[in-house]
């Protein structure tokens, strides 16, 4: 069976885990910390989860396992049949990505983790995110899933990065960079569906174990 690797406070390992709910694909979980063991360097040559585990052999990066699931199991699509279609949300996919979650994550040390990040970098991420989300407000749609009427991949990545991004740059800025977005109504719409109460829950455990860990 399909092994996910990783932890489950990682954004990037709930996006893959919501597709692959949502998709009905059966798979099993291991708690895999990013601590650059040998053993993870030799599946995720940066020492980055998620990576899943097939029976070909070990794939990471998120977007890539994302294709190869909707390549190798398409009895439940993620992406619209239509080729241009399908286009614009791997579009907005690689926006939320670079664009944004990126450019936010040189945040994530002070914003999450007690670290310090400087005033240069701030002002610079402001400026950037301050632009990019304006771009992003033009393309996403929310009506009422994020690229459109149907739930896809554009939303398992959404769920998993807006709502980190709020976060990290109110602890930073005192203000949501994405409040003139619907991020937080998208996010409760999602919040009913089975498949996202359960990555939400098993989030907020492996949250607590971390500072368990943390604290010991
Ligand atoms: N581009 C990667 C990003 C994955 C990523 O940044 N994962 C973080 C956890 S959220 C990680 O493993 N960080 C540890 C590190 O970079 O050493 C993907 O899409 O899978």
């Amino acid at each position: 069976m399909l092994k996910l690797c990783g932890f489950a406070l990682s954004n990037y390992y709930n996006k893959v885990k919501l597709a692959l709910m949502e998709k009905g694909v059966p798979f099993e979980e291991e708690l895999v910390w990013a601590d650059r063991s040998q053993t993870l360097m030799a599946k995720s040559p940066l020492g980055k989860i998620p990576y899943i585990e097939t029976d070909q052999g070990v794939l990471c990066e998120s977007q890539v396992i994302l294709d190869y699931l909707e390549a190798a199991y398409p009895e439940k699509p993620l992406l619209p049949a239509d080729p241009f279609a399908a286009a614009k949300v791997r579009e907005l996919i690689v926006f939320m990505e670079l664009h944004l979650e990126l450019v936010a994550r040189e945040l994530y040390g002070e914003a999450f983790f007690g670290g310090t990040v400087s005033d240069d970098i701030k002002l610079r991420t402001k400026k950037l995110l301050t632009r990019n989300i304006k771009a992003f407000a033009a393309m996403a749609k929310f009506s009422p899933f994020v690229a459109g009427d149907a739930f896809t991949i554009a939303d398992c990545t959404a769920l998993a990065h807006l709502p980190l991004i709020s976060l990290a740059t109110k602890a930073i800025y005192g203000e949501d960079l994405l409040a003139d977005l619907p991020v937080r109504a998208y996010t409760m719409m999602l919040g009913e569906r089975p498949t996202v109460q359960k990555v939400n829950a098993e989030r907020k455990a492996n949250q607590a174990l971390a500072a368990a860990m943390r604290a010991k």
